[in-house]
């Protein structure tokens, strides 16, 4: 008796497991797994490999250099291309690249206090070296002095945070294994040697990366030149997709991994490099952006953008429908640059003040005055809109397309100041901005209007 009524509990508790896993776990399908980009909104993007130890410069020649063929760009990733660093120096890096002050911890803590949700990582650039102990290539951490798992740990520092996390996989350009694609101006491999590359390195890496470290996005990179017309066909980039899809449903990947022809199977758009679209797009997007003009660490690339101006892209994109992505490329010895730490920051002071009109937003569908971002979203069943002031206006009256009687109220966000409307006309309301706050400056401020 006292069994029998024990084996039923037991079934009981099972049933119980079962019902509470099922409510809990929703299924990841291709209509759902975006649903957390969509709300992120802002990302941390991170270039980091051997090309951080020349830091833009090397023999005496600092990027951009006309003197070179190619030279003209400030991109110091792409270094050992465009300044011809011979093959066996740029190599030889890898005994160099010994980065005493990284700290996971506190990179992922900085993006968090920015304000950013998600987290990517060059796991491989162009020149072909892995940031982690790769099983396929001695190209790659584990013949460092380093050695430590960077990727892991920063994987480790993302869960601890609350950030999504992913990686940057050049799956086209490979300029150490003999079969990856080179730049344009070199001379070309074969179908065949890519073959051998994409069998040998590409499918391999990518599942080493899955498999390790679970990632919840890819970053492929394209930009429609001479190689991926050759290399990237739709059934490679197919067979990559598959790839990834059987061995994890929950992993974005981004449109990238074929500029040309993305297809319908990808998760998101990726614009081009510092690309900014005039329009509301119907897929969901990102920007990919620098904070200077170079991705990897460039110590003589003093274009720094301000905060506020980020602020703004971020903003505009959001208003969108779209992420922004920003940069920062790291220091050889693992730091951030402080001047990519006090934009952050700054960042992040708007941010603490302002998120709410950027995450879980939705665009708005009407048409806005110049300078001015739209966003909405409901709390607790009451409707709201946001407007963002990105620039000065010429005109402290703003007319939005929207009917007097619509509206409850207008503050500015952060101050919780009252701002005066008006009817314009029978579809329209005026705002009637203070001065200083049409001058934009206190920065960008955000409007919240409350519906009715
Ligand atoms: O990893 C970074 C770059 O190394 C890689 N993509 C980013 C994320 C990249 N390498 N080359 N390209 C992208 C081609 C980009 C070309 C362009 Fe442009 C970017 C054309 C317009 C924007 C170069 C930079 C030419 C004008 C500005």
């Amino acid at each position: 008796m006292n069994k029998q009524l024990n084996t039923c509990r037991k079934w009981v508790w099972v049933l119980m497991l079962l019902t509470f896993t099922k409510s809990h776990a929703q299924t990841i399908t291709a209509a759902n797994r975006a649903d957390w980009f969509k709300d992120a909104r802002f990302g941390m993007f991170i270039h980091w490999g051997l090309y951080s130890i020349l830091g833009g410069t090397y023999d005496g020649h600092t990027l951009p250099d006309e003197s070179f063929e190619n030279g003209n760009s400030w991109y110091a990733e792409w270094i050992q291309q465009r300044l011809e660093v011979p093959r066996d120096v740029y190599r030889a890096l890898v005994k160099q690249f010994d980065p005493s002050k990284f700290d996971a911890d506190s990179w992922i803590k900085e993006a968090r206090d920015a304000g950013m949700k998600y987290f990517v990582i060059t796991a491989k650039h162009h020149d072909g070296f892995a940031l982690w102990d790769s099983k396929v290539s001695t190209y790659d951490i584990g013949s460092t002095p380093y050695k430590k798992d960077i990727l892991g740990e920063l994987a480790r520092a993302c869960k601890k945070y609350g950030l999504k996390y992913g990686f940057y996989y050049s799956h086209c350009e490979d300029w150490d294994h003999p079969g990856g694609a080179t730049p344009s101006w070199t001379p070309q491999k074969s179908d065949a040697q890519f073959e051998q590359y994409w069998n040998e390195k590409c499918l391999p890496q990518v599942t080493e990366l899955i498999q390790r470290y679970s990632p919840d996005l890819f970053w492929f990179d394209t930009w429609g030149d001479k190689q991926e017309k050759i290399f990237i066909s739709d059934k490679r980039r197919d067979q990559l997709i598959a790839l990834i899809r059987k061995q994890s449903p929950k992993t974005l990947i981004n449109g990238r991994i074929s500029w040309l022809n993305p297809g319908n199977d990808i998760d998101f758009l990726e614009m081009m490099d510092n690309e900014y679209p005039p329009e509301l797009l119907q897929r969901p997007w990102q920007t990919p952006a620098t904070m200077v003009h170079s991705w990897g660490w460039h110590a003589k690339d003093y274009n720094w953008k301000t905060a506020r101006e980020m602020v703004g892209y971020l903003v505009s994109n959001t208003s969108k429908g779209g992420n922004y992505l920003l940069n920062i490329g790291p220091k050889p010895d693992g730091t951030f640059p402080a001047m990519a730490v006090r934009r952050l920051r700054e960042i992040g002071g708007w941010m603490a003040a302002n998120a709410e009109a950027l995450y879980g937003t939705d665009p708005v569908l009407i048409k806005a005055p110049q300078h001015v971002c739209l966003t909405q979203k409901s709390i607790n069943g009451k409707n709201y809109m946001y407007a963002s002031l990105v620039h000065a206006l010429a005109d402290s009256r703003i007319v939005l397309p929207v009917s007097y009687d619509a509206i409850n109220s207008i503050h500015i966000l952060d101050t919780g100041m009252p701002i005066k409307f008006e009817d314009a006309d029978n579809k329209s309301i005026a705002i009637l901005l203070p001065q200083k706050t049409a001058l934009a400056d206190d920065g960008v401020t955000v409007l919240k209007i409350a519906l009715k």
